[in-house]
């Protein structure tokens, strides 16, 4: 694994680092890890989880407004575009919101104007700056591990 330091913000380090084929920007807050991955790519929730996995953490898990915010303002802070996708989602019962990896409803929600709109049945979740859109499982995005330590 190479970790290559890129810049200092007040209170974030932000690195790039490697695993595997997967390329991540790292954030650090108190005592969690978040991993963006740099490229696009069609999106797939165990499939993603599991990269999470491997980097010791699950797709991410907002459990209250600061984590919310935090991680908002990773999404907008990293290189690149999105969607960046969360581990939010109702596949398993329209409209009910649960994390993936906890399988526990989702804690803090923040949606977008207009949003959840289930627009073609979607069932997953990607986060901006306006907040949470649902958005579909299979569609190119990046996708944010969290990573507790
Ligand atoms: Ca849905
Ligand atoms: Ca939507």
């Amino acid at each position: 694994m190479s970790i290559i330091p890129i810049l200092l913000l007040a209170g974030v380090l932000m690195i790039a680092s490697v695993q595997g084929e997967v390329s991540y920007e790292q954030f650090t807050n108190y005592g969690t890890k978040y991993y963006i991955s740099m490229q696009r790519e069609p999106f797939d929730l165990a499939k993603m989880n599991g990269r999470c996995k491997k980097l010791g953490g699950y797709l991410v898990q907002m459990d209250n407004k600061e984590e919310f915010a935090y991680v908002r303002f990773i999404a907008v802070s990293v290189s690149g575009r999105g969607p960046f996708f969360t581990g939010i989602t109702d596949e398993k019962e329209e409209g009910t919101w649960l994390n993936y990896h906890s399988k526990k409803p989702a804690k803090f929600l923040k949606w977008r104007w207009f949003q959840p709109d289930n627009w073609w049945g979607e069932d997953c979740v990607e986060i901006g700056y306006y907040g949470l859109n649902d958005y579909g499982c299979e569609k190119n995005g990046r996708y944010i591990c969290e990573v507790p330590f």
